[in-house]
């Protein structure tokens, strides 16, 4: 069997999505997700100027060989365009290979090592009395983790929190990045508080999870893990910003609360320093962002010599696929922590149809043959891309600070 094409397709189906789809001589269709939230068509044009006209002839069962030959074959390594790129001829074949055996992916991986997979939810207000009835309506739909994000007292804009007209948290806005403005003294003070309100009205018989977002120094973020340790969060994440590995020495040093990172980290080697030295609890890599199932399964096993279990990234901007692709490798792994399950809004499903499920607070990807999700092409070329930026940080005194 030989690749016979590759192409990549943008749409818009509630927010931003790039598509790769992989054709077979068998007639074989297999789809990877490389959505790189604001920076888009950037990927979008490595694949199809650069990795599409390589694919061609390929034997799509070689997937590491092809995975080697696009990272060793390129010289200049690693990177979330590139990662991302990877990512999706993995992801894809990956598919191509399931369908081919009849076999779903996680089976392919060594076969489910648990029933079904731990996912965590996002809980936010304008204030600790909103968030609060958002956590409480998460427990109602079955919900056992759930991320809490409270807007600071005078910065309305605090990451993580949705404009309250009833629209889901989306943060990347058309034309140009939109402002936040931050101060981290007066988060530190606030961030217990939330912390203590949800304990006292639910008791700890739930997980809390909280992102910070990087926008701590090493510091202040020790002495927020240290304020946290009475209310046993689950974990926080992104304590400071990703890519100083070694400042996480600093907040161990301090804490017991456990620290999760990764999100914006592509490779192994980004997180060696994080998990060989036991910095960090989990690993937030994702499929997506990570070189695809290939690699992120070798993070997972250098994880788990060291006890640091998976918390893959899930929000609404890794498409659909991504999020099948990562439920089958957190069903394969030993080392499964927890997942992130933000959802998709429509009309999204109008152009993944997908075969995972969510029951009483655990999801499962389904037995579907390759990956379970099916990519509507026709239906995407009715939502065109939409230019979209993240927003920018700024301290008090205009300062642009980390996101
Ligand atoms: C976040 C993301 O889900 C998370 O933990 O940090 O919402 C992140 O801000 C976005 O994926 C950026 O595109
Ligand atoms: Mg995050």
């Amino acid at each position: 069997m030989k690749i016979t094409g590759a192409r990549v397709v943008v749409s818009s189906p509630g927010r931003n999505y790039v598509t790769l789809v992989v054709e077979t001589s068998d007639g074989v269709v297999g789809v990877g997700d490389a959505t790189l939230n604001g920076r888009e068509l950037a990927v979008a044009s490595y694949l199809r100027d650069h990795v599409c006209p390589l694919l061609i002839g390929r034997d799509p069962a070689r997937i590491e060989d092809t995975w080697q030959y696009l990272y060793k074959g390129a010289y200049w390594r690693r990177g979330p365009v590139t990662m991302t790129a990877i990512a999706a001829v993995d992801v894809a074949l990956w598919d191509v290979k399931g369908k081919v055996a009849a076999l779903p992916v996680h089976d392919l991986l060594g076969g489910a090592c648990r029933d079904g997979v731990l996912v965590y939810g996002h809980a936010e207000g304008r204030d600790v009395e909103e968030l609060s009835d958002r956590f409480a309506e998460h427990l109602e739909r079955g919900f056992k983790a759930v991320r809490v994000q409270a807007a600071v007292p005078g910065a309305a804009g605090t990451y993580g929190i949705s404009p309250g007209d009833g629209r889901v948290y989306e943060p990347a806005s058309s034309h140009l990045p939109e402002e936040a403005t931050w101060e981290s003294t007066a988060y530190l003070d606030f961030a217990p508080t939330v912390f203590a309100a949800i304990r006292e009205r639910f008791g700890f018989g739930v997980h809390v999870l909280h992102d910070v977002h990087h926008r701590l120094t090493p510091i202040e973020a020790a002495r927020l893990g240290r304020a946290l340790e009475e209310y046993r969060p689950f974990w926080i994440e992104d304590p400071t910003p990703a890519e100083d590995q070694s400042a996480f020495r600093t907040i161990r040093a301090h804490t017991t609360t456990p620290i999760a990172v990764g999100e914006v980290l592509n490779s192994i080697w980004d997180v060696q320093t994080l998990i060989t030295e036991r910095l960090i609890d989990y690993v937030r890599t994702s499929v997506s962002h990570t070189g695809g199932i290939s690699h992120l399964r070798k993070v997972y096993a250098l994880a788990e010599l060291y006890g640091v279990r998976s918390g893959a990234h899930g929000a609404g901007d890794l498409s659909p696929i991504a999020h099948a692709a990562a439920l089958h490798l957190d069903l394969a792994i030993p080392n499964f922590g927890i997942q992130e399950h933000m959802g998709h809004r429509e009309p999204a499903g109008e152009v993944f149809r997908t075969s995972y499920t969510f029951s009483d607070g655990y999801m499962h990807p389904g037995s579907a043959p390759g990956l379970g999700v099916e990519f509507d092409e026709r239906a995407a070329a009715r939502f065109p891309y939409e230019p979209r930026y993240l927003p920018v940080n700024r301290r008090t005194d205009g300062t642009v600070h980390d996101w």
